[in-house]
């Protein structure tokens, strides 16, 4: 009896500490997901693709490209330099695999420089955000306290799991 109590709040603990991983961890993200940064189906396959994510400091943005094809990363300063497909004086990368950390919170825009890939759609943005649930950043500013509440009510739950743990 005790024993079966113990596994299961010790795989309930697991799940917790899993989730709370999840919660904190950065994330990779292949940009342009199976597909990769090559030459689009339709002009808005980036900007499609970056769609129902957040972005937040700490995760990374890979571009993959295909060894068939020609491209590179660059970084435009303004929506305006994206609109209008301006070419930066600095390329980041024309090497086929290339990682690019979100190290600030801040919008970030990317294109292909190559021929005129960026018109045919090789240009995304993303904004990037604070993870406020990231115990492994600087605090937030003092308006949020949401986070701070989600961090006393998962200690709680993990003393109480550590509880039943030990009886
Ligand atoms: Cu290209």
């Amino acid at each position: 009896m005790a024993t079966k109590l113990m596994s299961s709040s010790s795989i309930a603990c697991l799940f917790l500490v899993g989730a709370l991983l999840q919660v904190v961890s950065a994330v990779d993200y292949d940009v342009g997901g199976d597909f990769g940064w090559n030459l689009p189906p339709n002009p808005t396959f980036f900007s499609d693709w970056t769609r129902n994510k957040t972005f937040f400091v700490g995760d990374k943005l890979v571009f993959r490209s295909k060894s068939s094809e020609s491209h590179d990363v660059a970084e435009p300063e303004r929506q305006t330099d994206l609109d209008g497909c301006v070419k930066p004086g600095i390329t980041l990368s024309t090497s086929a695999v290339l990682s690019i950390s979100l190290d600030s919170p801040r919008r970030r825009y990317f294109i292909c420089t190559i021929g005129n890939h960026c018109n045919a759609g090789m240009k995304f943005s993303v904004d990037v955000f604070v993870n406020p649930n990231s115990a492994l950043l600087p605090p937030p500013p003092p308006s949020s306290a949401s986070s701070l509440r989600f961090g006393a009510v998962l200690a709680a739950a993990m003393a109480g799991l550590f509880f039943l743990l030990t009886i």
